[in-house]
């Protein structure tokens, strides 16, 4: 599976729920790319799903979902290492290490802690405070090259990056740093209701997210009545036109178009065809998906299996890290 010679890529997403179009598009995708050139390791981070509340058993469920997904979309695990955050306790130890190599100040400038706790004011809880201090760990565990980020994760990276300097100052060279990759095919995708804010796996209202899952006629539905403007005029301008701008950035992700091919192809045209024409260009991008996962997540011990198995390596590789880093801070190594 491993190749000396390749780099490291290291990505985690959460089992908060079926992953939307956003994390397909933004994300997920460009993963399976990543897998020919890099050695890859993708992790389902249900750690970090802590942060929110969420009903024991529908966790559960959701991380062998999430899983079954990433298996769905194209995640072979004969190439890449996939697995659930838990089932490696290094995860749990680094990022207490993490915690006490940051500091108040800097983890109270994260910009998601704060977006965060504004969304959920019943439930600021210490983990959602220092969670880039076990995503950090999360990182430097597998001495990882290169962490795709979005937009919103440079902040989090930049800290790993200067808890990691922190640490090889204080104790000796320890972790590599980092760095951040843009996946060329990476989008950004605005909920369908309200184009100003991101697509969230999260979000209450079903009309302004698509799930990957979704069927070819609620896709087409769901993109009827994404919120546009009144200009019908099919037209790339994210400030002023931000619903179609998004339509068209969704349009262009799948099918490759530029923003001035998707312009002349729907000149003179009003927004309903535009609008059957991306719901098309989706339900047929996500139909193998859903096929495939259908089939996946009845397979129960064989999702079990691939779990147990990158549970296993994953283990295995963070181990070594995690050793140097006791070894390090003076922790006694148990005999
Ligand atoms: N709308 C989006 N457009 C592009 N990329 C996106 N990602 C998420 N939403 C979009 C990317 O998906 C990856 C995994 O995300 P995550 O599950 O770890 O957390 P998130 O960013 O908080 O995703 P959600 O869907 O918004 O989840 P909830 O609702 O639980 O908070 C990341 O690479 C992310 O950039």
């Amino acid at each position: 599976m491993e190749n000396e010679t390749k780099k490291i890529i290291l990505s985690g997403i959460q089992p908060t729920g079926v992953f939307t179009l956003g994390n397909y598009l933004g994300a997920v995708r460009s993963w399976k790319k990543m897998q020919e050139d890099y050695n890859c390791y993708y992790f389902i981070a249900d750690l970090h799903s802590m942060t929110i509340h969420i009903d024991p058993q529908k966790r559960r469920q959701q991380t062998r979902e999430a899983f079954a997904l990433l298996l769905a979309c194209g995640i072979d695990t004969e190439k890449s290492l996939v697995f659930v955050q838990s089932h490696n306790k290094c995860h749990a130890e680094m990022g207490w290490i993490m915690d006490c190599c940051s500091q108040f100040g800097e983890l109270s400038r994260m910009t998601q802690f704060k977006d965060k706790s504004a969304k959920h004011p019943d439930n600021i809880n210490a983990g959602l405070f220092t969670y880039p201090a076990l995503m950090a760990g999360d990182i430097l565990l597998y001495q990882a090259d290169y962490v795709p980020v979005g937009a919103d994760q440079t902040q989090h990276l930049e800290f790993t990056r200067d808890v990691a300097t922190r640490f090889n100052h204080t104790y000796g060279e320890v972790f590599k740093l980092p760095e951040g990759y843009f996946p060329k095919a990476g989008a950004r995708v605005m909920s369908l209701q309200d184009p100003t804010s991101k697509m969230s796996k999260s979000d209450t209202n079903p009309k302004a997210t698509i799930s990957i899952l979704d069927d070819e006629k609620t896709i087409l539905k769901k993109f009827k009545s994404a919120v546009t403007d009144s200009e019908a005029c099919v037209r790339f301008d994210p400030d002023k036109k931000p619903g179609v701008s998004n339509l068209m950035t969704i349009y262009s992700a799948i099918t490759g178009k530029t923003m001035e091919e998707i312009e002349s192809e729907f000149a003179g045209k009003g927004y309903g065809d535009f609008k059957a024409a991306v719901g098309q260009a989706v339900a047929d991008e996500l139909r193998p998906i859903r096929e495939n996962f259908a089939r996946l997540i009845q397979d129960r011990s064989y999702l079990e299996e691939e779990m147990k198995k990158g549970a296993e390596r994953a283990t295995y590789i963070a181990n070594k890290t995690l050793t140097k880093v006791k070894k390090r801070v003076g922790l006694l190594l148990a005999k």
